[in-house]
């Protein structure tokens, strides 16, 4: 069964040169992994200022870290799922293609998907507040296991704190800069899986739309841009995403 079937979207994509893709929690959730906001979300029950913050961090490092390693417990047992896998292929279809993400779990990376642009760093990394050592998550988890405390420090005596973005934070601006570039310069922009809630990223595709890219949507229910968005496409990325590559590869077929 055909996905796409709107006349201005099968255009689009069929002489879209450059596509950007951004995506959220929810593309990881059918591999396992709880999304932050929503009924299933992991801040059902805590605000975000009580764990993605500094100041939580700070405050209450061993809950903080805890939490941090809860995620980690269940990232090792989670694998991509078909609409990382999906992404993979749209890499090495399309002419050009970014692939910017939200996640900090790694999952597209595990697909096989390359220069993936992560804008909220990665649970996986570690490092000193105060002296900058970077520990990889086997160096961490060997500091937690023999701190009772839960509380992990570096041998300088800084807290070691995952090397993700917390509210307040700036994003790495390496990956900002990337992200802003894509948006500003491809032909069709996909927003798979966010709640397009948290700034900046919520903002890459409004200026994709700005600059003239077609918006697409991927999602299991209405966002903070399906009114702005060109092309609803809803459901889970999963079942989503797979078919879409599969129209896509119909698409730019020659002749087609
Ligand atoms: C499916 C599905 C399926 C489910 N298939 N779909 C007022 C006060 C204080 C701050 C602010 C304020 N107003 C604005 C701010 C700024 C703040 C912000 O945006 N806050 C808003 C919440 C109001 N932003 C920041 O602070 C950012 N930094 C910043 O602005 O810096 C300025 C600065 C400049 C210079 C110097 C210093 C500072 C930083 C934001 C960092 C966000 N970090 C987090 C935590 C990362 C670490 C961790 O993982 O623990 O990133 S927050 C959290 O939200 C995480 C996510 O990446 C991010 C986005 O969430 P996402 O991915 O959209 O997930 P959900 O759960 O919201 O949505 C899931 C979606 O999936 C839903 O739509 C579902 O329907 C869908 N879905 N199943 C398809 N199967
Ligand atoms: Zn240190």
């Amino acid at each position: 069964m055909k996905l796409i079937e709107d006349p201005l979207a099968i255009k689009e994509l069929k002489i879209a040169r450059a596509i950007t893709v951004l995506t959220g929690a929810g593309i990881s959730a059918e591999s396992g992994i709880p999304t932050f906001r929503g009924e299933e979300g992991l801040w059902k029950e805590l605000s975000p200022e009580e764990l993605a913050s500094f100041e939580a961090f700070y405050k209450n490092t061993a809950v903080v870290t805890e939490w941090y390693q809860h995620r980690r417990d269940i990232l090792y047992h989670s694998k991509p799922n078909a609409g990382h896998y999906a992404l993979r292929e749209l890499q090495q279809l399309a002419s050009k293609f970014d692939l910017i993400t939200q996640n900090v779990d790694g999952l597209h990376q595990r697909a096989g998907s390359m220069d993936v642009i992560e804008l909220h760093g990665n649970i996986l990394e570690n490092y000193c507040i105060n002296c900058n050592q970077r520990f990889s998550q086997e160096e961490f988890d060997e500091i937690y296991r023999h701190n009772p405390n839960h509380i992990p420090h570096c041998y300088c005596g800084g807290l070691i704190r995952p090397n993700v973005v917390w509210f307040g934070e700036a994003l790495p601006e390496e990956s900002i800069e990337k992200a802003y570039d894509s948006a500003i310069t491809c032909d069709v922009f996909i927003s798979v899986g966010t709640s397009a809630q948290v700034v900046p990223a919520s903002n890459l595709p409004r200026i994709a739309k700005q600059n003239g890219a077609y918006l697409i949507e991927i999602n299991t229910a209405n966002t903070a841009i399906s009114d702005i968005v060109d092309l609803r496409l809803e459901g889970p990325s999963g079942t989503i995403l797979p078919m879409f590559i599969e129209d896509y590869k119909q698409l730019i077929k020659k002749n087609n």
